[in-house]
């Protein structure tokens, strides 16, 4: 038997704990579900230990490494889900583009977009399956070796995001020469937020096709959008992504719950719970109960304690996480905090935080 038939994207074991797929169907769950964006990262004595002197994107490239820091967070703390360890800058690699991560820098484009000619060094059609076959197989080996403990998750960056990358050639205060293209160029914009979208949408079906068990679609960069430029250059391509993966879903049979989480878009609520979405992931600057209120049951909902919270004793923490699932309510509604884990949280008060959903969930749910 060679390698790839030991990882096969079939047979996998049962589920043991279908929490956070019924939350974000909206069903009844005994406790609320929980799960932390950057629950396998640097938080994690282990992950600095496995990942140091390594290439994040070498890393990335290796399903064995992937699996192993997927399972790192589950083996200390009762997550109801778990998220495959990648990057969505894997997708402008794909593209052609080089994209390296600089310690102490973050994710760097030696090379990136600067005018709409630009666009003719992007590959017109990506083979997605063999640039990002890499990402499969870590979700295939993934599915194995998490033994039906928690679902899996798969993801991707929405086209805005990483169309910003592709022009700022990194992280931005201002992501001024990205929105530059918005209002200077908003036809090559569209161009290649639609060519981000076609390989989007084929990244996500091949993650199904390989195990994923759930979708999230990360819009980081929604906040640094106005309501008109979102309306414009975000919402249409984060709906026709759902739309069409959902459309192929059906054809299979599958189920698979999409999570869409456009960060600092407030603004957009309404029509994000409109956005063919099983669940709408809120960042911290939402209130529960006024969010709960303007997606009127429409759509499950996850998130969104500040992850500076996490700084606070655990009995604080305990008293946060109280109020926030008394407003968003414990049914169709998945614990997660506003934004991913910070490298020097302390990973026992992510245990507190995790310990909290769960008990006082179930309290709530007794009560009622
Ligand atoms: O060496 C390291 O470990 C670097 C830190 C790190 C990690 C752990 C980076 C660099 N990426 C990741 C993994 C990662 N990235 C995951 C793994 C699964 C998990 O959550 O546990 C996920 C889901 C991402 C997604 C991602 N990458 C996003 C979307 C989520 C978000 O934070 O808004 C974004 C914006 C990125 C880009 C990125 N990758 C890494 C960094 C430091 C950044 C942000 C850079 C910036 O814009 O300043």
């Amino acid at each position: 038997m060679s390698q790839d038939d030991l990882i096969l994207p079939k047979d996998f074991p049962q589920l043991k704990n279908d929490t956070f797929l019924r939350a974000a169907r909206g069903e009844e769950t005994e406790h609320v579900p929980v799960w932390c964006m950057r629950q396998a990262g640097r938080y994690l004595p282990e992950f600095r230990e496995f990942r140091a002197g390594k290439d994040f994107f070498d890393t990335c490239r290796s399903p064995e490494a992937c699996c192993e820091l997927t399972l790192q967070p589950l083996r200390r703390f009762p997550f109801d889900a778990a998220i495959i360890f990648s990057d969505i800058l894997v997708i402008p690699q794909a593209l052609g583009m080089d994209v390296q991560m600089v310690p102490g820098k973050g994710p760097t484009f030696p090379d990136p977009l600067k005018e709409p000619e630009d666009l003719q060094r992007l590959q017109p059609k990506v083979d997605v399956e063999k640039e990002l076959g890499y990402v499969f197989k870590a979700i295939t080996l993934t599915r194995h070796k998490i033994d039906g403990k928690v679902p899996l998750i798969g993801f991707t960056g929405a086209p805005w995001t990483l169309m910003s990358y592709m022009i700022e050639g990194g992280g931005s205060n201002t992501h001024s020469k990205a929105k530059r293209w918005l209002y200077r160029h908003p036809k090559a914009s569209h161009m290649l937020l639609k060519m981000l979208t076609d390989v989007i949408v084929e990244y996500l079906l091949g993650q199904v096709a390989a195990g994923a068990q759930a979708l999230q679609v990360f819009e980081s960069h929604a906040g640094i959008l106005g309501p008109v430029e979102f309306n414009e250059f975000s919402l249409p391509y984060l709906r026709d992504i759902a739309r069409r993966v959902k459309e192929k879903l059906k054809e299979t049979a599958k189920d698979i719950p999409m999570i869409v989480f456009a960060k600092d878009a407030h603004y957009g609520l309404e029509d994000l719970s409109q956005s063919h979405y099983d669940v709408v992931g809120l960042d911290w600057t939402v209130d529960p109960s006024a969010a709960r209120e303007r997606t009127g049951g429409k759509v499950s909902l996850q998130g969104n304690m500040d992850p500076c919270a996490l700084y606070a004793p655990k009995e604080h923490i305990s008293k946060i996480v109280k109020k926030m699932l008394e407003g968003f309510g414990t049914r169709g509604y998945i614990a997660n905090l506003g934004h991913g884990l910070y490298p020097d949280m302390d990973p026992e008060n992510v245990g507190a935080f995790v310990e909290a959903v769960h008990t006082h969930s179930k309290q709530i749910n007794k009560r009622m």
